[in-house]
């Protein structure tokens, strides 16, 4: 049996379906964690969703996935822009990460072109709505035993 896909969500990401759906869709992070793991069953395994505002409860999580996870989906949010920590600690995973965003922040404001989260990722879903989410668990499973 595979160790667990962790699904990782950031700051604001709660808000999912309640602000700004023109931007992010009106899907609820509820619906997002329903697609993953309708995703992952087909696929035959397993994920631990999660989200937080708290970029020290992200590290922990990504710390713990180190050793009880096969991959690591993450959606950053605003911590991919500013979070070397958060960067230190997914190089350390030795893990594949997919970096998973809804909307394509390639395509927004310049400060949201760069992420730190990138330098540690195998590859990277975006633009695509709550699709990104199941793209990059379907990456992730490819990537992972
Ligand atoms: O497109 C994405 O998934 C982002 O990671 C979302 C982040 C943003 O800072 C990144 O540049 C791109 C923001 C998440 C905020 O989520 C909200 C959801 C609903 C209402 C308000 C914020």
């Amino acid at each position: 049996m595979s160790k667990p896909i962790y699904v990782l969500s950031g700051p604001n990401l709660n808000l999912l379906g309640v602000r700004e759906p023109q931007i992010y869709g009106k899907e609820t992070l509820d619906d997002v964690r329903a697609a993953c793991e309708r995703r992952a069953e087909a696929l035959g395994r397993t994920i631990v969703f999660r989200q937080s505002n708290h970029e020290g409860v992200l590290i922990d999580w990504v710390q713990e996935a180190r050793t009880e996870a096969s991959a690591i989906v993450i959606n950053p949010a605003g911590y991919g822009h500013t979070s070397i920590a958060l960067l230190d600690a997914l190089k350390a995973a030795e893990l594949p990460i997919v970096e998973c965003h809804l909307s394509n922040p390639a395509a927004r404001e310049a400060v949201r072109h760069h992420t730190y989260v990138s330098l540690a990722a195998t590859g990277l879903v975006s633009g695509f709505g709550l699709a990104s989410y199941e793209l990059a668990v379907e990456a992730a499973a490819r990537l992972s035993a």
